[in-house]
């Protein structure tokens, strides 16, 4: 028996930060080390995502119990998993999509699997005596990633008049990711006093950004660019703007319709000019799900329009699933992969996305989820494999602010093994400025 050999495994289900049941699991191995991983969940799913497993009885938390998964990790998954090695990641993660036999894990809920693939990760480093990124990474140098900093929400993500779901502030031209934070939470502060001072709303969405109604969307941006200026700093020079449309969601019988705010109809073209416009106005360097998930043509068009400009990030198209992002880079769609461990339910497969992308120049967002737990497990896997960006929501709410309190540490346990992306990780896009 080696040490490493997994003894127990408990899966509880706990709360994430919009108050819905989610799964926390604790892997124990025959050494006595421990480790724990929390599940995400997302509010604007792609809809080829892999399946989060709810109970649907109405009676406990409005159908959103996740007991079943739990029954599913107690019955069918441990049997087969205790006695494993927790190093055998892969071996592990396989067993798992085996058991479960279908192609959205269906049965098993990609809850359940993941929960026990990020946590038998966790344990293994901790046996290891490694953080998780150096055991993932096993590598001498590290790139601390760029956080896409989402400081004004909108979409499915909050209560407003905002179509477009996430504005988000990309500090790539501080010298370091220390710096990078407190700029931002610079910004942030003073994109308060702003709304403020506007007589807007200050409270926040569901990913820690300011959630106003706004005359359009295009204050949004202007608001953002007031308070980077506020704070001392220069737009396209040490802060730059991304989107995050989320369009799959306001995409209605083919048209994209901003029913938040003006209710206007737009086909493919008409929103890719929107965009065209939109960058063309505003330090934009990034955007991410501008179409929606099935509207391949209109992908294909933007990339073609804007791919040469800016960062166009993959969401709901790929899904962090291998053979839609084949089927995306064959068909030259988008230049970027947003990657959600959940939207695929194993690490392994996870892993084996980014490999790929980078494989293919495309670039790399390791992201969080709208309803989100304290678990860091996504700040140590951007830095373990060098992703070059990360986007986990606003500088406030501890279940975003953990995940970048946790890259500060790495930061500073790393010292001269670490190097802050910054422009590298999107020089494509800034030379235009
Ligand atoms: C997104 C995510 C995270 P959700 O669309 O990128 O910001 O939102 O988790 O609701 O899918
Ligand atoms: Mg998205």
């Amino acid at each position: 028996m080696e040490k490493t050999t997994i003894y127990k495994i408990k899966a509880q289900e706990i709360l994430d930060s919009r108050g819905n049941p989610t799964i926390r699991c604790h892997i124990i191995l025959d050494s006595g080390d421990i480790g724990v991983a929390s599940i995400p969940s997302g509010a604007s799913t792609g809809t080829h995502e892999a399946l989060e497993l709810r109970d649907g009885d109405q009676k406990r938390f409005l159908g959103k119990g996740v007991l079943k998964a739990l029954s599913n990790i107690k019955e069918i998954i441990t049997p087969k998993i205790i006695g494993k090695d927790a190093l055998s990641q892969e071996e592990i993660d396989s067993t798992m999509i085996r058991l479960d036999g279908t192609p959205a894990k269906s049965r098993l809920g990609a809850n359940a699997i993941l929960s026990v693939s990020m946590a038998t990760a966790q344990a293994a480093a901790n046996a290891s005596g490694k953080p998780l990124y150096d055991y993932l990474g096993k590598k001498d140098r590290y790139l601390l990633p760029v956080p896409q900093i989402n400081i004004l929400n909108g979409g499915s993500h909050a209560d407003n008049n905002v179509d477009i779901q996430e504005f988000m502030i990309v500090p790539a031209g501080c010298p370091s990711f220390s710096e990078a934070i407190r700029t931002s939470a610079e910004v942030f502060h003073q994109l308060k006093k702003i709304l403020k001072g506007k007589g807007y709303n200050t409270s926040v969405g569901d990913e820690g950004g300011f959630a106003p109604n706004l005359r359009s969307n295009t204050e949004a941006i202007e608001v953002i660019l007031e308070s980077i200026q506020k704070a001392g700093y220069q737009p396209a020079r040490d802060v730059f703007l991304a989107l995050d449309a989320a369009a799959s969601e306001f995409y209605r019988n083919g048209k994209y319709v901003f029913h938040k705010s003006d209710g206007s109809e737009k086909t493919s073209e008409q929103i890719i000019d929107f965009y065209k416009d939109l960058v063309n106005a505003y330090p934009i360097i990034s955007i991410e799900d501008g179409c929606a998930e099935d509207d391949w043509e209109g992908w294909a068009l933007m990339t073609q329009e804007l791919g040469k400009k800016i960062q166009i990030v993959g969401d709901d198209i790929f899904v962090t699933n291998l053979e839609r992002f084949q089927k995306g880079i064959q068909q030259g769609i988008g230049n970027s992969i947003l990657i959600k461990l959940n939207q695929i339910g194993t690490l392994s497969e996870t892993i084996q996305v980014i490999d790929n992308a980078h494989k293919n120049d495309y670039t790399t967002v390791i992201s969080h989820r709208s309803g989100e737990t304290s678990d860091t497990f996504i700040a140590d896997l951007s830095v373990a494999l060098d992703a070059g960006q990360v986007k986990t929501g606003s500088l406030c709410r501890s279940e975003r602010v953990e995940k970048y309190n946790r890259l500060l540490e790495i930061e500073e346990e790393l010292a001269d093994r670490g190097k802050y992306a910054g422009t590298d990780a999107l020089k494509k896009y800034i030379t235009r400025f």
